[in-house]
């Protein structure tokens, strides 16, 4: 297994580096130190050809000017909190209206946009990258001064480890996820409409039409959000279900996941062969199928359009703070924030 480093860019006078971890088996993953961005995985196919199966750009420029989040870090809080406010401890906290008058994925300047400190960590049966950054008291309208950490680990199993911690000063909201848009086709051949995702949730949350949850919790059953036995994405883009019509014609929703963290989400690609298993310990995956992914640009040469990657955000319940049915995404001054998420590639 090895790691290389290579000069990504500059911004803002800054030099963005870009890490691609390699291991024996043919997967190589590319990560920049601006934004946590997971900017390629390479794995092969059921061939043995080796192809890239996320969205990422080539360039800083690419990234600051176009992208959707593609393959950052997101936080302090991932998904929408409703009115860009929240009140904590008899405090009200504005937050960055950056989404209509809400606030999205951590705001203007959120951990998607920063650069962050990295060290490179070699061992016997993995590497990986660790990303460090403080994150002050006040940025973008959050209390406490965070001091976070992501460490990216790949392994000889083809399988890539999100770990991230969060410690506060201050009580404060933390809720972490990755935006990578994935396209198990292969350098993006097809879109994802055929891709067949399996996930083990009885449960996901109805939204309103600013994309907010509602606080409701539906059950999956009988609905193109079952996808307990396996289903594929067409289903919900073709769908009249009112939740997937407001969702832009597919999945922007959380569902919400069990206990049993074995295989909870499994992503796969029948014509490549190619399947990816997701395993977390938070409590929701926002399946998001690009249906806002359009705009004037190109990805790596294919011409940006919708349901051409999916997200599977593994987070806290979006808009946790207003919601008193879901979990918490409170953390408590000197606690540890903790999270962790697994993706598994197979042929
Ligand atoms: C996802 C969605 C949003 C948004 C964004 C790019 O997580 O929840 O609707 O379009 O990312």
């Amino acid at each position: 297994m090895r790691v290389y480093q290579e000069r990504f860019g500059v911004l803002n006078g800054q030099t963005v580096t870009a890490y691609t971890l390699v291991n024996d088996h043919g997967m190589e993953v590319t990560s920049l130190d601006y934004g946590c961005i997971i900017s390629r995985i390479i794995v092969p196919d059921q061939k043995g050809t080796k192809e890239n199966v996320i969205l990422g750009f080539d360039t800083v420029d690419d990234y600051v000017n176009h992208s959707p989040y593609f393959g950052a870090v997101i936080g302090r809080v991932a998904g929408r909190i409703s009115g860009a406010e929240f009140e904590l401890d008899n405090q009200v906290y504005q937050l960055d209206q950056n989404d209509g008058k809400n606030h999205l994925h951590g705001g203007k300047i959120g951990f998607d946009k920063i650069i962050w400190k990295t060290e490179v960590v070699e061992k016997a049966d993995s590497v990986a990258l660790v990303f460090t950054y403080l994150s002050k008291d006040g940025e973008e309208g959050y209390p406490g001064n965070v001091n976070m950490k992501v460490t990216y680990t790949l392994t000889n199993d083809n399988e890539f480890q999100l770990a991230y911690e969060g410690v506060s000063d201050q009580r404060t909201l933390l809720n972490v996820t990755n935006h990578t848009y994935f396209n198990l086709s292969g350098d993006l051949k097809r879109e994802i409409l055929d891709h067949v995702l399996t996930v083990n949730s009885n449960q996901f949350a109805e939204l309103d039409s600013e994309l907010i949850p509602t606080g409701e919790l539906l059950a999956v059953e009988g609905t193109p959000f079952d996808f307990t036995a396996g289903r594929k994405i067409k289903d919900g883009v073709e769908s009249q279900h009112p939740q997937n019509v407001l969702a832009g014609k597919g999945y922007d929703h959380p569902f919400v996941l069990g206990e049993n963290q074995h295989e909870q989400i499994v992503l796969k690609d029948e014509t490549s062969g190619r399947t990816l298993i997701v395993e977390t310990d938070q409590p929701a995956v926002v399946l998001y199928t690009g249906n806002q992914l359009e705009g004037d640009f190109e990805i790596r040469g294919v011409k940006a359009r919708k349901y051409l990657g999916l997200c599977l955000e593994t987070q806290g319940m979006p808009d946790a703070i207003h919601q008193p049915n879901f979990p918490s995404v409170i953390l408590n001054k000197g606690e540890t924030y903790q999270a962790k998420t697994k993706w598994r590639f197979t042929v």
